[in-house]
């Protein structure tokens, strides 16, 4: 078996070469919550651009507890990481699933057309590869994950097998009235709701391998609500010493996904100045916004010029999967503060005794 999908693809690799006369680019993808070199406009033709991914189940630490979660990811990270290419080029992928794993994986691209977004063109079986090429003729951000079909898709979804690509215009982000926007930081955050089963006595349950975790796990899916909401795969994994980092005056593109739930990015203390809040770039911009919703399956975009230094949670504004759950990640702002924007004008004090006596006690009084 295996054998004959060598033989397959050591045929099929030459036929890949020849029936495209375009150059190649192979990417080095990087781990979010950052985002491989690539241009934001392009003088450049169309392109095959090379990528690979390798499917690892592992198990992770997702909360600084220390809960460990028997989890399925692209690349190791959770999410995959974020891949670039602009409109017109060739995305060309290798997905590895290596024989160290246990099940089929595959993978459904959003952003594709046809055969379940790749999804039935790649299924792999430990200890096999497999190539698949699609044309981007669609510009936005768009979820990718593993789809291998019935109760598997949700499971290997909420276990971690999702990321996100961005199809940029080869002439890069414009505000829907043409004028060119660009950033000068670009951060990829996925947010994943993970189901962690607990014992009777309330602590999270800790399984040797996926087989033993999936009854449990799958009980606990179907009641809708998650144990943990977490932004790259760990609650507090992008918050303090990990918080990401930018400049007042720098514009500061944070492409959000979410495969399987809805979310409300929110950036406390600042906004999205332009937001594709569908992700999809075809369509102009939203404007200054305070809160901005993905919709659970698809990936959007926020552009936020920084204005003042400080540290900004960047949240879920649902505030318990923020807080109690883990959707809370931080950007860490260096430059000057702007009094005009914000100064505190008196600092706390004792309420002054005039003062205290004319507050009239609000309680009603029999
Ligand atoms: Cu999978």
């Amino acid at each position: 078996m295996m054998g004959a999908a060598i033989a397959a693809l050591m045929l099929a690799t030459p036929a890949l070469a020849q029936d495209l006369k375009l150059p190649r680019q192979k990417v080095e993808l990087v781990a979010p919550p950052f985002v491989h070199p690539h241009e934001q406009a392009t003088k450049q033709g169309p392109k095959i651009m090379e990528f690979k991914l390798v499917v690892e189940e592992k198990q992770m630490v997702i909360d600084e507890q220390g809960t460990k979660f028997q989890a399925m990811t692209f690349n190791g990270s959770m999410p995959g990481p974020l891949m670039v290419v602009h409109e017109g080029d060739y995305v060309e992928l290798t997905l590895v699933n290596p024989d160290s794993n246990m099940m089929p994986h595959n993978i459904d691209f959003h952003s594709a057309t046809g055969a379940l977004g790749g999804g039935e063109l790649t299924m792999v079986n430990p200890g096999e590869q497999v190539v698949l090429r699609w044309k981007a003729t669609r510009t936005g951000v768009f979820v990718y994950h593993c789809a291998p079909g019935g109760p598997m898709i949700p499971w290997h979804v909420v276990s971690g097998m999702s990321g996100a690509v961005m199809v940029l215009p080869r002439d890069g982000l414009n505000d829907g009235n043409g004028k060119p926007l660009r950033y000068d930081r670009v951060y990829y955050i996925g947010e994943n709701d993970l189901y962690v089963p607990r014992d009777e006595k309330g602590k999270f349950k800790h399984y040797d391998s996926h087989g033993d975790a999936y009854p449990d796990t799958v009980e606990l899916m179907r009641k809708l609500t998650p144990t943990h909401v977490v932004f790259n795969g760990k609650a507090g994994a992008l918050t303090g010493k990990n918080a990401l980092t930018a400049n007042v005056g720098e514009n500061v593109l944070i492409v959000h996904s979410q495969a399987n739930r809805d979310s409300r990015p929110h950036l406390i203390g600042g906004h999205g100045d332009y937001v594709w809040e569908t992700g999809k770039f075809s369509n102009r911009p939203e404007t200054g916004l305070e809160t901005w919703f993905i919709r659970g399956g698809s990936a959007g975009a926020a552009m936020y010029k920084f204005l003042q230094p400080g540290i900004y949670a960047y949240v879920t504004h649902n505030l318990i999967e923020a807080v109690e759950l883990g959707a809370t990640a931080h950007f860490k702002v260096e430059g000057k503060w702007n009094d005009d924007l914000m100064k505190q004008i008196k600092a706390p004090e004792p309420i002054p005794p005039q003062v205290q006596g004319a507050l009239q006690p609000t309680t009603a009084k029999n």
